[in-house]
């Protein structure tokens, strides 16, 4: 059963469509499996939402006081305080992209307050990545002569501490070091320069509060403002900050999916964002005493398995196999076969304590942040990282000693495992190709088509990672290179399109460039924070080609929106002129303009004509920042929307 909301012309599907629809085998053979068990998932609890709130779908119901909720229609068309409905969608945005980077810099936070420690030796860390404390430090005009790394790494975080929360009108320093000329001067001439992340989550909140804007123009302003704190506030010195801490990743070849569990081993997955703990945990488990432990309790060694952008993280350092993603979490539970997962922080679903406690799986969080009801707490305080050893050791223990208690007659693990080449830094891409000259040069001659990076969560409005898959498929066979990250990345990742094979799939010039080089048609390149992987490589292209970002054949896809993270996530690459695709419609007062209907028919509902959607289209983004946002919830006709962009990009810098 299909369920379609005729606010915004959309459909989502059931629980038996994404059965059918859903590309990875063992998703399909866990949900059958669980549904056997009578366990609820989170596809039960979607269709038990149905129908929903259709002033939610279009963003127009305010709850930002006590007087509401308001919600915006014909016969009401202010809410009690008199906010029309442009200023209560663009608050509620703001809101959500406020609440994103709150995410993301509490993340900032936690890493570069290790580096800290590490470089004070308050902390068992060493700074493994060398190369890029130099880069940071020639970047930021920071004095690295005659002084140690230790020295140098210290000075280049408390820099990020301060883009992280500087309250006074003076330029974010991480901004100004890596943000291209063009697009600074565009950012001064429309009065968007933020002062530090903390300082745009505060405004964002403030002016959208009851009394506070009712310009929503101000507020859009305000949004694209956040974006650039977000970008450069906490995505940059989160990642950065990790690759100071573990180096940045090099390729490697291994293996992910549901397949990597094993019957006799303990089996613990590794949950959420930060890599300090879970660095850390990866450090014990090949310790003597770990292993003798092993021994004791009976288990013939240890599996890690990674969910989510924790998972991703390892992935890319070590190749340690990633599973699944944020709606994955649940189902991996199910398999019956994990005995702990050990969770940091952010898209830690309360659904999945549901499942571990029917299958007796040990839940165990690490940060102070993401409590759960039941679970063991082990703590860890980023400012106080002396006790970081001992935590770790006791975490890996209470892991180890659940596995007795495992009950095998439970179990069921799909056989499936999926090859993959992972681990792609900027520096890895680039060398690849022989250098950013090199890599315009096949972009010029349309050996490959355009660039895009595909990323971003899981939402329950389409059939699970059907849109990540089927889009990026339908780019590779036009031949446009591809990087993604986060949830999307564990979707492309277990359907095989980042292994070097999947490269015969490609169009005719991208298949042959991939299979010179033994490189996938997908990079992945880490988590969400590592977004700015893809910035940074779009932005040395663009150097290369001597134009500005929004001139280029580059694309940001967001298949499958979901946590208020993305929103910032797609604003970021609006901002350096990169137009978004994304495959579910924000809520926002639109009406699809195409969709098919369920018996596959193309259905044309004539798009809405309001100043928001005017905003997100020509007259607005596109008049500012050079970008838009288009919304396609078809795959087939999103790759040809895409194609489309591409082309005239292609066409207007004469490489036809
Ligand atoms: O930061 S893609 S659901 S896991 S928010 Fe969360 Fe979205 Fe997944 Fe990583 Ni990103």
């Amino acid at each position: 059963m299909k369920y379609f909301y005729s606010s915004i012309n959309a459909l989502a599907p059931g629980k038996e469509d994404v059965k059918n629809m859903t590309p990875n085998p063992a998703t399909k053979e866990l949900i059958g499996y669980l549904e056997e068990q009578g366990v609820e998932t989170i596809f039960d609890r979607f269709e038990a939402q149905q129908p929903q709130c259709g002033f939610g779908l279009r963003g127009s119901c305010c709850r930002m006081c006590q007087w509401g909720p308001c919600r915006i229609s014909p016969k009401s068309q202010l809410g009690i305080c008199g906010r029309d409905m442009e200023t209560i969608v663009i608050a509620n945005l703001l809101r959500a992209l406020a609440s994103g980077m709150a995410a993301h810099g509490r993340h900032a936070h936690e890493v570069i307050m290790a580096v800290i420690a590490a470089s004070d030796r308050k902390a068992d860390i060493e700074l493994k990545g060398k190369k890029r404390i130099m880069e940071l430090a020639k970047k930021l005009k920071i004095n690295a002569k005659d002084r140690t790394f230790q020295e140098v790494a210290k000075d280049v975080a408390n820099v990020l501490l301060e883009d992280l929360g500087r309250l006074t009108d003076e330029p974010m320093r991480m901004l100004e070091a890596y943000a291209p000329l063009e697009r600074k001067n565009a950012w001064k001439k429309l009065g968007i320069l933020p002062r530090s992340a903390s300082y745009e989550t505060m405004e964002s909140l403030h002016m959208t509060t009851l009394g506070g804007c009712s310009d929503w123009n101000a507020l859009a302003i305000q949004e694209l403002r956040s974006a650039l704190a977000y970008c450069y506030g906490t995505l940059f010195a989160a990642s950065l900050s990790t690759e100071i801490l573990y180096d940045v990743p090099k390729p490697k070849t291994t293996i992910v999916n549901y397949g990597i569990l094993k019957e006799n081993h303990v089996n613990i997955l590794i949950h959420g964002h930060s890599p300090v703990m879970a660095e850390k945990i990866i450090e014990k488990i090949i310790t003597p005493e770990v292993q003798q432990l092993l021994k004791d309790h009976g288990a013939k060694g240890i599996v890690i398995g990674g969910l989510c952008c924790t998972g991703t993280e390892l992935l890319a350092r070590y190749g340690i196999p990633a599973v699944t993603n944020i709606m994955g979490q649940e189902l991996v539970l199910g398999t019956g076969a994990v005995d702990a997962v050990i969770v940091d922080m952010q898209c830690v679903i309360p659904g999945m304590k549901i499942v571990a406690d029917c299958f007796g799986t040990e839940v165990i969080t690490t940060c102070n942040s993401n409590r759960i009801p039941g679970a063991v707490h082990i703590p860890f305080d980023p400012e106080r990282l002396d006790t970081l050893n001992g935590d770790a050791m006791l975490v890996v223990k209470k892991a180890i000693e659940a596995f007795a208690r495992r009950d095998h007659s439970k179990m069921y693990i799909p056989k499936h495992v999926t090859s993959a080449m992972v681990g792609w830094s900027i520096e890895g891409i680039l060398k690849k190709f022989g250098g950013k000259y090199k890599l315009l040069r096949l972009l010029k001659n349309d050996t490959i088509t355009g660039i895009a990076t595909i990323v971003g969560c899981n939402t329950p409005k389409v059939s699970y990672e059907s849109n990540h898959v089927n889009i990026a498929t339908g780019l590779i066979k036009e031949g446009v290179l591809l990087t993604t990250t986060g949830c999307c990345s564990h979707a492309l990742l277990n359907a095989g399109l980042c292994a070097p094979e999947f490269s015969q799939f490609a169009s005719h010039g991208l298949r042959e460039i991939c299979e010179d080089l033994g490189i996938p048609p997908v990079f992945a390149v880490g988590s969400c924070v590592d977004n700015i992987r893809s910035l940074r490589l779009f932005i040395e292209i663009a150097g290369a080609a001597k134009s500005s970002l929004k001139e280029m054949p580059f694309m940001f896809v967001g298949p499958e929106p979901g946590n208020e993270k993305s929103v910032g996530q797609g604003a970021t690459f609006l901002c350096h002129g990169i137009s978004n695709l994304i495959g579910f419609p924000a809520p926002l007062p639109v009406i699809l303009p195409e969709q098919k209907d369920q018996s596959g028919q193309l259905r044309w509902m004539g798009a809405d004509k309001n100043p928001i959607i005017d905003f997100f289209n020509d007259s607005g983004l596109n008049e500012k920042v050079g970008a838009k946002v288009y919304t396609r919830t078809d795959p087939e006709i999103a790759v040809k929307t895409i194609m489309a962009h591409l082309r005239q990009k292609r066409k207007a810098l004469g490489w036809t």
